[in-house]
């Protein structure tokens, strides 16, 4: 038989919402409770791609619409390779946002229809399981003054929350709204335990493809 492979875990919602928070403690919770896990961050500003990402984020460069959003996908599949060699040696991996977060945030800006905003992210490793982080906006407001990078204004960030409500309607996917509005541990406990029960139900299946 096969040996097992891990689960590939995405955790969307709203700025503020707590995934950084929850992504770092999951895999913390994970690893201690004996599983491989490791973390991987969305756009990850680090590679090539990244910096070029993260310099529009900043505001210090401009970019077309069209090509910033072929930049974040791009960033996710450069990093394909090593995933699916990760799942496959039954190492989990839990990402902060994913392909849904690049559909949202176009989709948001007005002028990209949801079928072309997905297009690029076809054929990704598809996630065993999506967590949504749903904190309401006043919640979210409450938070604190959003910093200062493109896309963090609340008039924006309430048309991203009703575009991931439409990819939510997507029952081929295994969506799961968590209530981001818990304390850290609670809502950790409640995490943590929705992946292990994904991750045990995955491990002998194969990796699926996204929106394929
Ligand atoms: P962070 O604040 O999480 O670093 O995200 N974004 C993200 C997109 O527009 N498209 C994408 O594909 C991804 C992954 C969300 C920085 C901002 O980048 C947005 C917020
Ligand atoms: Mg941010």
């Amino acid at each position: 038989m096969a040996a097992r492979r891990g689960a590939l875990i995405a955790l969307e919602g709203v700025d503020r919402a707590g995934k950084s928070t929850q992504g770092r403690r999951l895999v913390q919770g994970l690893r201690a409770a004996g599983h491989k896990a490791d973390l991987i961050r969305f756009p990850d500003r680090t590679t090539e791609i990244g910096q070029l990402i993260s310099s529009y984020l900043v505001r210090e460069k401009d970019l077309e619409d069209h090509t910033v959003h072929l930049l974040f996908s791009a960033n996710r599949w450069e990093h394909v390779p090593l995933m699916k060699e990760k799942l496959h040696q039954g190492i989990t991996i839990v990402v902060d946002r994913y392909a849904f977060s690049g559909v949202a945030f176009t989709n948001a800006k007005g002028n990209f229809c949801l079928d072309w905003c997905k297009q690029p992210d076809v054929g990704l490793p598809k996630p065993d399981l999506i967590l949504f982080l749903h904190l309401s906006p006043e919640e979210a407001a409450e938070r604190g003054n959003y910093g200062h990078e493109r896309y963090e204004s609340s008039s924006f960030q309430e048309k991203v929350l009703q575009s991931f409500y439409c990819l939510m309607e997507d029952k081929t996917l295994n969506w799961k709204t968590v209530d981001a509005s818990q304390s850290i541990e609670d809502l950790h406990r409640e995490i943590k335990s929705i992946a292990e029960k994904t991750m045990e139900e995955v491990q002998n299946k194969p990796l699926e493809e996204l929106w394929k």
